[in-house]
């Protein structure tokens, strides 16, 4: 029996796994104490599942169908491909798409391989459409990004939580018990949401707004603290800069202006900036309804600005502004080199001490090192077009589903001369891989992950993978040798690991301290930890942040409407997220039969005026419509919800096509989470076998 953690969430929940594949919650790891939500618990079940991939497959031409081929035969149409596009094309015709649920060894691999092994600038990754608004902000406000500066555990010495666009009862069932834990002490718990979530229910208030005006209300917010004079005046003498510039900049954010345009009641505005100002200590947590916007990264500054005004971050335990981090190591895979313009330790790659460190890590020469490439969406967008990307290795990221306007996306993804695909289902973007390489599931593998709050956790392997089926990084050492740069790519991950320290070493997410050793004794560490005598971080910003005055930085922001315009053929607005039952694009969990069984088809949650004015009633097929794409989801009436907002999970293939592709200019995130749409009834039920489709 291994004590490891759940593959799934960035809670990473301890669980013991027997080689017989028992899988029970560890009541020692205390994120979640034993806790586990319906996912985690059946998180085994898909290592021995029927439609495992176990040999790698390939199509000889556009057109046919995918085959089983042997390994060599795999890589060296990938290596062909690869010499063939950047001998004609340049470096860049080739690139690499990471994401947040690869391992800190692997995502610090993957960008390894695309500086050394390819040379391309063409490297990024699925956690720019999660983590980016918020990381961006939280470098500039305060010089380091590590979504919970401090344990998850702290919620319960809260005496006020403000939840914003973060939905935990759902997303993170067992992080719950620390709010619970809160609430039994008599905190007061405020949720901002257009939907009344499970998260929101217990809360003692529900702010409802409009999908996409978080920073309208979190400047209005500032401006109440400000007329009723609650803003801490010595916390920001201390501990900040830009103070003045923000001040001004939210002098017009009156009560009432507020209201119009978020539509929260100004009485809720005023009680919840009093509720936070008085309290001992308070929290604002951020999460992916406030952040995945075309004002993303401003609507997130905003909210750290109100936490500053008010002298939250580094208070003492139960105070702070954060926000949380959703993928299972979205934050160690953001850390380690995936991102267009990062190296390993967080290290910007236009930085020449910061290029100087790594390729000595690496025995490379400096200038053999890319420029920053370009984000996610943008290299999506540009597959197969002159001066894009040719070739594309994909591991662990299933963009037909998950990326916004992701009908385009596909057509991208076919435009290319091969598209290479590492997974271990034929998820809907395998499917139109040229190579799909077969790899190891969480329960095959040894490595390390950080979840959420920073803290490095143990993945332990408890049995052999089945036969055929490689890890990513005997993957990358194979194509690496292919091309003349084998011996830059170990594949036993604890020599990776030990080099990502001596990479990271000196860089903001230093762990250069944090051994497998030390973490197998059961130390709890948290990065930064410069060396093996340093205890590890669980808190930050306690005396000073990480920025060079050690100051932290107020940034003005002013809210601009940049939600999709609403128009007659267009009226509503829709906005999209989670369901409690399945995980980010459906590729596990909609092959686990009890979850399927749960919830087997896309749905749509509106308002019963809603649903009376467009003429459907609850369980109906509903056609939503958008500039971009049509889908088809069942009807589901709640009253909580805005009577002028459709809800629509996104684990369903099809979702994204409704999805608007406008980033924010920071952080790149793309607006998921409001456009504009239009709804109506689905009378023949010839169209129905549109849900049937998203089965699987
Ligand atoms: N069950 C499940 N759990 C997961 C995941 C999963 O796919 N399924 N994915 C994991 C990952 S990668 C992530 S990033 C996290 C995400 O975790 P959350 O951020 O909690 O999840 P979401 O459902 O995307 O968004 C949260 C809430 O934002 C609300 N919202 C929508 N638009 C707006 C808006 O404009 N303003 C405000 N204030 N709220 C808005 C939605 O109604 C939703 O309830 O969950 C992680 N956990
Ligand atoms: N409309 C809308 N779209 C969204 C969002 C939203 O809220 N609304 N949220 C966005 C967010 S926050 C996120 S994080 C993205 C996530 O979206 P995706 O990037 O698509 O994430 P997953 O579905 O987790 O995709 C992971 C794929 O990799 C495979 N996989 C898992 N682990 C590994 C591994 O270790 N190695 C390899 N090679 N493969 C592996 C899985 O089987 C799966 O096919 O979606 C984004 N898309
Ligand atoms: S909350 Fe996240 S880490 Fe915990 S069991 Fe569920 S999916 Fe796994
Ligand atoms: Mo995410």
């Amino acid at each position: 029996m291994a004590a490891t953690h759940c593959p799934y969430c960035s809670l990473q929940c301890g669980i013991h796994l027997t080689p017989a594949l028992e899988l029970t919650g560890r009541e020692d790891f205390p994120v979640n104490r034993g806790g586990l939500c319906m996912k985690g618990v059946r998180a085994a079940e898909l290592i021995t599942h029927p439609e495992r991939l176990t040999t790698p497959l390939a199509r000889d031409r556009p057109g046919l169908p995918l085959r089983p081929v042997t390994w060599d035969d795999a890589l060296d149409r990938v290596t062909a491909a690869i010499t063939r596009a950047q001998a004609a094309h340049g470096r860049d015709a080739v690139g690499c798409f990471g994401g947040g649920g690869l391992t800190n060894e692997k995502a610090y691999q993957f960008g390894k391989f695309a500086r050394v092994a390819l040379r391309t600038a063409m490297i990024d990754y699925n956690g720019r459409f999660c983590m980016s608004s918020a990381a961006a902000a939280a470098n500039r406000a305060f010089g380091i990004d590590r979504g919970l500066p401090f344990p998850l555990s702290d919620v319960a010495d809260a005496d006020v939580v403000l939840l914003v666009g973060s939905n935990p009862a759902d997303t993170m069932p067992p992080a719950m018990r620390w709010f619970e834990a809160g609430r039994e002490r008599g905190a007061r718990h405020i949720v901002v949401d257009p939907r009344e979530t499970a998260t929101a229910k217990p809360a003692h208030r529900h702010l409802q707004p409009v999908p996409g005006t978080d920073l309208a209300l979190a400047n209005g917010m500032l401006h109440i603290a400000i007329r009723d004079g609650l803003v801490d005046h010595d916390y920001i003498e201390r501990r900040t800069t830009g103070w003045d510039a923000v001040r001004r900049s939210v002098r017009a954010d009156w009560p009432d202006r507020t209201e119009r345009v978020t539509g929260v009641p100004v009485a809720d505005l005023t009680a919840t900036v009093h509720d936070l100002a008085t309290a001992r200590n308070a929290m604002i947590l951020t999460a992916r309804g406030a952040e995945q916007h075309a004002d993303g990264t401003a609507t997130a500054t905003a909210w750290i600005n109100l936490g500053l005004a008010l002298g939250l971050p580094g208070r003492g335990r139960g105070s702070g502004v954060a926000t949380v981090t959703g993928q299972g190591n979205g934050q160690g895979g953001r850390e380690h080199g995936q991102k267009a313009d990062q190296l390993p330790g967080y290290r910007p790659l236009a930085d020449p001490a910061a290029r100087a460190h790594v390729a000595g890590v690496w025995g490379i020469d400096p200038d053999e090192l890319p420029a920053p490439g370009v984000s996610a969406y943008e290299l999506l967008d540009r597959l197969g077009t002159d001066g894009g990307v040719r070739v594309l290795l994909l591991a662990a990221s299933n963009p037909v589903v998950s990326a916004p306007d992701a009908r385009h996306v596909a057509e991208r993804l076919g435009a290319l001369d091969l598209l290479v695909v590492t997974d271990f289902f034929l998820s809907e973007s395998a499917r139109l891989a040229d190579v799909v390489l077969p790899t190891t599931q969480f329960a095959e593998e040894e490595g390390t992950l950080t979840n959420l709050e920073g803290r490095v956790v143990r993945r332990r392997r408890v049995l052999d993978p089945p036969p055929g089926v490689r890890s990513e990084l005997q993957i990358w050492h194979e194509l690496a040798a292919r091309l003349g740069r084998g011996k830059h790519f170990p594949t036993d991950p604890r020599v990776v690991y030990d080099e990502l320290r001596r990479a990271s070493a000196g860089g903001v997410a230093d762990y250069g301290g944090i051994s497998w050793e030390r973490l197998d004794a059961g130390e709890e560490l948290f990065w930064p930890c410069p060396d093996e005598t340093h205890p590890g971080s669980p808190r930050l910003f306690t005396d000073t942040f990480p920025t060079p005055d050690g100051r932290a930085r107020f940034v003005a922001v002013a809210h601009r409407s940049v939600t999709e315009r609403l128009d007659r053929r267009y009226p509503y607005l829709l906005t999209t997220g989670r369901s409690r039952t399945h995980y980010q694009s459906g590729t596990q969990t909609r092959r686990n039969e009890t979850l399927l069984a749960a919830e087997p088809v896309a749905y749509a949650e509106l308002h019963p005026l809603l649903a009376a004015e467009i003429g459907v009633a609850d369980g109906d097929a509903l056609r939503l419509t958008t500039r971009r794409g049509s889908v088809v989801a069942t009807a589901r009436l709640t009253d909580g919800i805005r009577p002028d907002t459709v809800f629509l999970p996104f684990h369903w293939a099809r979702v994204n096509d409704l999805t608007s592709a406008r980033l924010d200019p920071t952080s790149r995130m793309p607006e998921f989470k409001s456009c504009a749409v239009a709804l109506a009834p689905v009378r023949a039920r010839s169209t129905v076998p549109d849900l049937e489709e998203n089965r699987r």
